[in-house]
């Protein structure tokens, strides 16, 4: 199976081709990394494009999404080690009000496979929720938002920390792609990465 077959698959949401097409090129001794970044992430690219063209709606981004979520699910074991000591606690969920979950679940993907111990809150999380994370042993908060109206519930959870007490008791850690490193500054983080890769190097680098 070839990557562009897989790429066209997420974009028609067939999941069983993609499971199908994702086995295939694991089995032929393609990396689970070129088939994320050569076939599923740019899949969903042009699926976002598409959408902001007008050419596919909610329900197809939606069908999408979970023909991803497939192929990403398949690859897990493969970006994933075990067994390997804990490097530190991440807490990470999307924002309040923000259902994408495809890129926060990457992040945690790859921190999992670095070897940090992950308390993922899932989708639409309020900012409490992050706070209380804290006080069960969160040491970095890690938070996602993939929509412009929903970013600023990033600063209002750095504010709930300040407010509860618990500012400089934990790192904070930003991402998504409206998101950037100004926005980061602006509501005072401690830092942003633009990918999961970077995800990873930001965190063990926040934690020293
Ligand atoms: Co939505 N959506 N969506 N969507 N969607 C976008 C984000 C959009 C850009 C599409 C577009 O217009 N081109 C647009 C936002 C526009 C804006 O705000 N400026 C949009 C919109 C408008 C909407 C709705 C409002 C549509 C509607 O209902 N009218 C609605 C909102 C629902 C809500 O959240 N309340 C909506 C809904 C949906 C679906 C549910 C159908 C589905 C999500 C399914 C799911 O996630 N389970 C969906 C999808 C799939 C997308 C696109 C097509 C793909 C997102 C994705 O998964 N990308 C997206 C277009 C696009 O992004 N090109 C779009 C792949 C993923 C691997 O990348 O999430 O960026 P990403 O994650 C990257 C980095 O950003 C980074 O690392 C990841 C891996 O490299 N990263 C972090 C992410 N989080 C991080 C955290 C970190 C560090 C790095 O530290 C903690």
């Amino acid at each position: 199976m070839e990557l562009k077959q897989i790429f066209d698959n997420v974009i028609e949401g067939a999941a069983p081709a993609v499971e199908a097409g994702v086995k295939e090129a694991l089995d032929a001794g393609v990396s689970a990394d070129t088939i994320l970044k050569e076939a599923l992430i740019p899949a969903m690219d042009e699926v976002g494009r598409q959408y902001e063209e007008g050419e596919v709606f909610v329900p197809e981004m939606l069908v999408a999404a979970r023909a991803m979520q497939t192929g990403l699910a398949l690859l897990k074991p493969h970006l994933v080690s075990s067994g390997a000591e804990s490097a530190g606690k991440v807490a990470i969920g999307t924002v309040k009000g923000d259902l994408h979950d495809i890129g926060k679940n990457l992040v945690a993907m790859m921190l999992e496979g670095a070897g940090f111990e992950i308390m993922d809150l899932g989708v639409d999380v309020p900012s409490q929720a992050f706070v209380d994370a804290v006080g069960r042993g969160a040491q970095v908060i890690g938070m996602s938002a993939l929509l412009t109206t929903t970013m600023s519930n990033m600063g209002v959870t750095v504010e709930a920390l300040k407010a509860a007490g618990l500012r400089d008791k934990v790192k904070v850690m930003v991402g998504g792609a409206p998101v950037t490193q100004d926005f980061a500054n602006q509501i005072g983080a401690d830092g942003f990465a633009a990918d999961a890769s970077s995800a990873t190097r930001l965190a063990r680098e926040l934690l020293g």
